[in-house]
């Protein structure tokens, strides 16, 4: 039986993490594309170079040809500008709507029966356009940020209350912006509800953090934005949709009426299996929770329509 292909689209911060991580959890082969001239192809043979070491047996390989992803059962995609201190996601639009319709374009023609799964930021938008311009059903294209965010908010929790971070259970939903919506009322430590272990004004403090939590890397790093959580993120997702684990994940899912909302992409709880995004997961959420995750929804719209106005002219 052939091993899977994962192509990734990006070969920079999180696109070479993805590598390493795929080929160390045994996932397929990896071919990593990017425009700059040989990084892709250098990145690639380390990473074979580590493969003795590891005892990985993956082929990875790179290119600058979309070509070189005919077949890729699982496309990432990391393309874009990463933000720099003082940037909002929002502010990569412009340049990342742009580089998104090229790569929606290189997929579409080369890859048209893989799952999709969009990095790039302003996250939102960007697998929205990836969804428009690749034309694939909403199944098989999905963005990663609820998985990041979601595990952003568990480690917070894990280490306040010094306990495995395993014992932590939390969705964070909505857009992958300042406004996201960490739901307090299924964030569980042990199985029981987190308000029981950590005060009210302590678990603001901490919610705070994890919609803020990016730019927090971004102020530290200065050059770049996170990539080994992020990375580590998109492989959960692949690894549920590549074995079938059917495992339900927060991520960006185009709505249609789910949580009210409809023709957008938005983060939502999703079940991921061989059938790709097979079901968005609805449940119950408090009064705020819903009214949040409105509030959300609304900026990912703007965001959209922001973005649909820069590439009308
Ligand atoms: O949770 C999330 N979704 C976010 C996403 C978490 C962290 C980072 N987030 C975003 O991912 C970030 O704001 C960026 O938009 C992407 C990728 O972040 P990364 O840190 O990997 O950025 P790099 O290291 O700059 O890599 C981007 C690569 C780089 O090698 C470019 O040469 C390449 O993208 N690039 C292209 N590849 C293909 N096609 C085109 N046109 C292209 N243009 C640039």
């Amino acid at each position: 039986m052939a091993r899977n292909k994962i192509a990734l689209i990006g070969a920079g911060n999180i696109g070479g993490t993805l590598a390493h991580l795929a080929a160390i959890e045994g996932l397929g082969d990896v071919v990593l594309f990017d425009v700059v001239e040989g990084m892709p192809q250098g990145k690639a043979l380390d990473l074979m170079e580590a493969g003795p070491i590891q005892a990985f047996d993956a082929e990875i390989t790179g290119t600058n040809d979309y070509a070189d992803i005919a077949g890729a059962d699982v496309c990432i995609v990391t393309a874009g500008l990463a933000r720099k201190p003082g940037m909002s996601r929002d502010d990569l639009l412009g340049t990342n709507s742009k580089i998104m319709t090229q790569v929606a374009a290189g997929i579409r023609e080369n890859a048209p029966d893989s799952f999709v799964i969009v990095i790039s930021n302003p996250l939102d938008a960007m697998v929205t356009l990836c969804k428009r311009e690749t034309g694939f059903a909403k199944s098989h294209v999905v963005g990663m940020a609820g998985v990041l965010d979601s595990a952003r908010y568990r480690s917070f929790i894990a280490a306040e209350l010094k306990v495995s971070v395993e014992s932590v259970q939390a969705m964070v939903l909505g857009g992958h912006g300042d406004d996201m919506v960490p739901i307090r009322s299924s964030c569980t430590v042990g199985g029981a509800p987190v308000a029981k272990f950590i005060a009210e004004a302590r678990l603001l403090e901490i919610e705070e953090r994890t919609r803020k939590a990016g730019g927090e890397i971004v102020g530290l790093l200065k050059t770049g934005s996170a990539f080994y959580s992020p990375a580590t993120a998109a492989i959960r997702m692949a690894k549920s949709y590549l074995r079938d684990k059917k495992e339900i994940l927060p991520a960006a899912a185009y709505l249609e009426g789910e949580y009210g909302h409809s023709g957008f992409y938005l983060g939502v709880p999703c079940r991921i299996g061989a059938g790709g995004l097979e079901e968005v997961v609805e449940f119950a959420l408090t009064e705020q929770e819903a009214k949040d995750l409105d509030v959300s929804a609304a900026h990912v719209q703007e965001t959209v329509a922001a973005m649909d106005k820069i590439l009308a002219q």
